[in-house]
């Protein structure tokens, strides 16, 4: 074993939007190289790879799986990937562990959301994409386009997934170049320049050989490679120059019996491009020959003599044209011959592969602190280039990465081991309640070989190696007690297997939950995290239907929650189970196994629990307008503690749009800058992350992200007046310099700065001034402004009332924490709020002896307690006073309907609340594709509704896009003479939408509702006045 077999591995991962034909084209590729597993004439309809029920019943892929493939002497892990968005965190699994991803595209349909979702994934994890344009069939029977016309439509949709690559490119060039501009020394070499690449180079080249066409149902396909070979002595052409001809603007002239441009080839010829010519036109025939009732025989018959095709007569003889068809076509261009041979040769093998990944997979850390143990160090160091060269000697240093753990029940596990020996599956370490199922982890190799029986460390995303005894938590040790090759459902026991291969292994269960890195050694960097494109978000509430199956179900969301990559399982604060999903699929499925499977009781599942946010009316068009509204001192609300000690005083503003989307997106980055894992200075251990492509340290990026969004909204208002710009920018940079906290949980889009301290009072209290702490941190603020205060304060410092205004500083924090994270009108957290808080404490009034500082407490309990929840009701307060609304969050639908089911569907749009962002129809298609935002409370059975109303023609998407505040007043009451004509007095207004949400919220969480008993009041009234 070395590098020569190592050299014949590829790993790769189909992709694609829901129902592009990835299953069905790993049906062909296994059927010719899988070793027999799968018949040749089932292939395209058993669907090999979806061997779930479930993904037989709905005809999609739910789960990634893979299958070990012998083509010619290569092996190929291929490993199938789901389309559907419920799914896409499986997509994220599937692409870690592969080093090239075959992209389909539907020729009808063209790229769709997901088809950019999976084209981001490859990039994200540097993954080498080869183009797959499946269902070209469907351009000849149901379209029925001229070759003409479909090469046009060919010649789009290349065009359109190279311009989704450039973007993604230029987006790295960009950051690449901000990077050098922002380095050390700020110029700007030659040198530095040249190590950016910007290749302006399409990454889909026909010519280069990296895109195939294909139809996975009638099993054949090409590249241009095989059209060049076959033409290469016909027309007296070498292979390579046939190879570029074949695409683009290429013409032949038969009389010169050259290739030439469009010049060449003198006016008023109607040539048609030579791909059309030599490649389409051919098939074009041979499909019409064969849906021509006998004429057509004669074509099929020359196709089978020219090209020396063996056809089984019995075949031949079927009257059925599209057994015909396929018969011809499937022996004349063999789907995995076209598609496997690109594969070899445009995808990298695991040792070039990991070469480039590794700055991916373990990015580089500069270590600037030198107190850390050098041999530690040097064996990490040691481990990661052992992984960057895929060192398959059995001296490697053995390194693994477990993308996802599934649950396999215990009975399907194969009864025999390597050699033949009974196995004993039954002693699993997950003890006898749980060995229905079986865990296995979908791991890959990337150093080294791992044997059965080895010992190996489990580390989770967090462990540092140089943290030593600290990070006990985050490893673990666990052996490996089987290891087995998979064959989609089939797995297949082995000894032992080297670096670059997919395994599954048998002994994790009990040490990985999602995700983890395996090592032989302690000394080894984690992996890093994987990228998911959309968090889970729809939520339910789960109850067993008899009280006392409550340990089953407990049990059984214990095994979901480790069998399924995505779900989240929670218990809410009023010790609800609660179970998040990706989507209403996705739940579907999670209930059906957690009845049948794991928790085997019968459930009751809530009416999905939708997530709101609280803000205030606002659009914020005039920064500066904005800012002297937060310094008008006037518009407050005062709140006084129990024992009348702290006035606290809260202001409330509405941030930047731009600003709280930053704050919400940077969630991670902000807590590992503000939880201290990435200190500025003076922490005795200091890391920065290398990765390529983010050589900024994350409080740069953090802080550049920042600056950006407050210019792009100061910009908004100021777009020809500089002077006013810089006045405005300085003006909120200065404010930015305060910020105290941010909440809810230390991360959350709302903001807490310090008061204004200059601003003295002039009675013997004493303001809590707090401390600009993330500021500092996002080096918004230096420690020399922030020092000022510190200035200020050290000569009062003796005074005892100081000491303890100090003191009170993490109560306001903790205050403001609490009103950030349920908000005054349904306690949902807050979003895009500011808050400032003057927090005054005078003196006792009963005087304290020294020895006993809390005997003056308390009837009213600690005094920090107090001020804490002064600070909360005061915030709370605020937010009512300031208009507050309501947010939602907003999905993205992509919608495809044909032209008669357009009334039906925006009928069922109209129902639920949404808005249009445009329609489109498909060019050569009869699908209009429409594009709207649907709130996520309007959208459960949205997908049915629509499938119902449509006659099932139309389908949607739906991705989670936004959050959105709704316009209307919850508490609306007319009040002009106007309103009061449009709604009358108010007793006859129903509660508008807003006040619907909120009023089953709180409802739901058992918080007490308004509810309008008595319509018309008016003759209690009169009573009342009476009396
Ligand atoms: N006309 C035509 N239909 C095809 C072709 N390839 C696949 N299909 C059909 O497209 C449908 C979806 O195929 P699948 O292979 O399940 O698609 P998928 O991409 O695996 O779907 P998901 O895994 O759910 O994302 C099936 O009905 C196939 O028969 C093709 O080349 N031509
Ligand atoms: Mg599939």
């Amino acid at each position: 074993m070395g590098d020569l077999d190592t050299r014949k591995i590829r790993n790769i991962c189909v992709l694609a939007h829901v129902d592009h034909g990835k299953t069905t084209l790993a049906d062909h590729l296994i059927a010719a190289t899988g070793g027999g597993v799968l018949h040749p004439k089932l292939a395209g309809k058993l669907r090999f790879m979806d061997y779930l029920d479930e993904e037989q019943r709905r005809a999609i892929t739910m789960k990634s799986s893979s299958i070990a493939l012998h083509y010619k002497d290569y092996e190929i892990n291929l490993i199938d990937s789901p389309g559907h968005m419920d799914f896409c965190s499986e997509v994220s699994t599937a692409a870690r562990l592969s080093d090239g991803g075959l992209v389909l595209v539907d020729a009808v349909e063209g790229v769709h959301i997901q088809t950019h979702a999976v084209l981001r994934q490859s990039w994200i994890e540097k993954v080498t994409p080869c183009l797959v344009l499946n269902k070209i069939d469907r351009l000849i029977c149901e379209l029925k386009l001229s070759p003409m016309e479909a090469y046009n439509r060919l010649l789009r949709i290349v065009h359109e997934v190279n311009g989704i690559m450039s973007t993604y490119k230029s987006e790295k060039y960009l950051s690449d170049v901000d990077s050098i501009l922002a380095g050390p020394s700020g110029e700007v070499s030659d040198d530095n320049l040249e190590s950016i690449e910007d290749d302006e180079e399409d990454t889909f080249q026909p010519q280069k050989g990296n895109v195939a066409f294909v139809c996975a149902l009638d099993g054949w396909g090409f590249t241009i490679n095989e059209f060049a070979d076959l033409y290469a002595s016909k027309l007296g052409a070498s292979t390579a120059a046939l190879q570029k001809a074949f695409w683009g603007p290429r013409y032949f002239n038969p009389k010169t019996k050259m290739i030439v441009g469009k010049k060449g080839l003198g006016g008023g010829s109607k040539a048609r491009p030579m791909f059309v010519q030599f490649v389409l036109e051919p098939l074009w025939h041979v499909y019409q020959a064969a849906s021509e009732p006998d004429g057509g025989k004669g074509m099929l018959e020359k196709v089978i003599k020219s090209f020396n095709l063996s056809v089984p007569p019995r075949e031949l003889q079927n009257k059925d044209s599209k057994i015909l068809l396929q018969a011809v076509m499937s022996r004349w261009l063999p789907l995995s011959d076209a598609v496997l041979s690109m594969v070899v040769k445009c995808m990298p093998d695991p040792i070039a592969a990991q070469s480039f990944r590794i700055s991916r997979l373990i990015p580089n850390r500069e270590i600037l602190n030198k107190g850390v143990d050098s041999n530690v160090l040097a064996e990490a160091n040691l481990v990661r280039k052992s992984v960057e060269a895929c060192d398959s000697s059995p001296e490697a240093p053995c390194v693994g990465f477990v993308s996802k753990m599934f649950a396999v029940p215990t009975k399907m596990l194969p009864q025999r081991g390597p050699h033949g020996e009974i196995l004993n599956n039954f002693t699993d370490e997950g003890g006898t309640s749980e060995s229905d199922e079986c865990f296995l982890a979908f791991a890959r190799i990337f150093s080294g070989v791992l044997t059965l029986g080895q010992r190996v460390f489990v580390l989770s995303a967090l462990y540092d190696p140089l943290r030593g005894q600290s990070m006990q938590k985050h490893v673990q040790e666990a052996e490996l007690q089987s290891l087995y090759l998979m064959m989609g459902q089939g797995l297949k026991p082995v000894t032992c297997a080297r670096a670059g291969n997919i395994v599954a292994i048998r002994g994790l269960g009990q040490h990985i939950l999602k995700s983890a890195t395996l090592s032989s050694t302690r000394n080894c960097w984690p992996f890093s995290s994987m990228a998911f494109q959309v968090a889970p978000t729809l939520k339910v509430a789960i109850e067993p239907s008899d009280p006392a199956d409550m340990g089953a179900l407990m049990k059984g969301l214990r095994l979901l929650n480790r069998a399924d990559p995505f779900v989240e399982v929670t218990v809410s604060s009023r010790g609800e189970h609660v179970l998040a999903a990706a989507g209403e699929v996705h739940l579907e499925r999670c209930i059906k196994d957690l009845k049948e499977r794991f928790a085997k009781v019968s459930l009751e599942v809530s009416p999905p629990l939708v997530s709101y946010k609280e803000t205030i009316e606002g659009d914020l068009s005039n920064p500066l307008e904005d800012l002297k509204l937060l310094s008008a001192s006037s518009d407050y609300v005062e709140k006084i503690t129990p024992n009348g000690r702290c006035v606290i005083r809260a202001q409330v503003m509405k941030l930047p749009s731009t600003l709280t989307k930053v704050l919400d997106e940077s969630a991670d980055l902000l807590s590992d800058v503000i939880g201290g894992k990435v200190g500025q200075s003076g922490k005795s251990l200091e890391i920065h992350r290398l990765s390529v492509g983010e050589d900024e340290s994350p409080i740069e990026v953090l802080r550049k992200r920042i600056v950006d969004a407050l210019e792009g909204y100061i910009s908004y208002g100021n777009e020809n007046d500089e002077d006013q710009f810089e006045k405005c920018k300085g003006k909120w940079l200065k404010l930015l310099s305060r910020i105290w906290a941010l909440g809810p949980r230390q991360v959350g889009p709302n903001i807490l700065f310090t008061p204004d301290y200059k601003r003295e009072n002039n009675d013997s209290s004493v303001l809590i001034h707090g401390f600009p702490h993330v500021s500092v941190r996002l080096g918004l603020a230096d420690n020399s402004s922030a020092g000022d205060i510190a200035a200020v304060t050290s000569s009062e410092v003796i005074q005892p009332l100081y000491i303890e205004a100090e003191n009170l500083e993490s109560s306001v924090i903790s205050g403001f924490q609490m009103a950030t994270a349920a908000g005054p009108l349904c306690d949902e957290p807050m979003w895009g709020l500011a808050f400032i808080i003057e927090a005054s404490i005078s003196p006792s009034t009963v005087q304290a002896s020294e020895s006993e500082p809390n005997q003056q407490s308390e009837q009213y309990g600690p005094f920090t307690g107090q001020v804490m929840t002064a600070v909360k009701d005061a915030c709370r307060a605020a937010v009512l006073q300031r208009k507050p609304r309501l947010v939602e969050a907003m999905y993205f639908c992509e919608l495809n309907t044909p032209t008669e089911y357009l009334g039906p569907m925006y009928a069922v749009l109209a129902r639920r609340r949404a808005r249009v962002l445009k329609e489109e129809m498909q060019e050569g298609s009869p699908l209009f594709t429409v594009h709207a935002y649907v709130p996520v409370s309007e959208s459960f059975g949205f997908a049915d509704e629509l499938r119902r109303w449509t006659s099932g023609a139309s389908s949607a998407l739906l991705v989670l896009s936004h959050w959105e505040a709704l316009p209307e007043d919850p508490f609306f009451v007319p009040k002009t003479e106007e309103e009061i004509e449009e709604f009358g007095d108010g007793s006859s207004v129903l509660p508008n939408t807003s006040r619907k949400l909120i009023d089953s919220v709180r409802r739901r969480k058992g918080l007490p509702v308004e509810e309008k008993v008595v319509q018309h009041a008016t003759k209690q009234r009169t009573l009342a006045r009476k009396v």
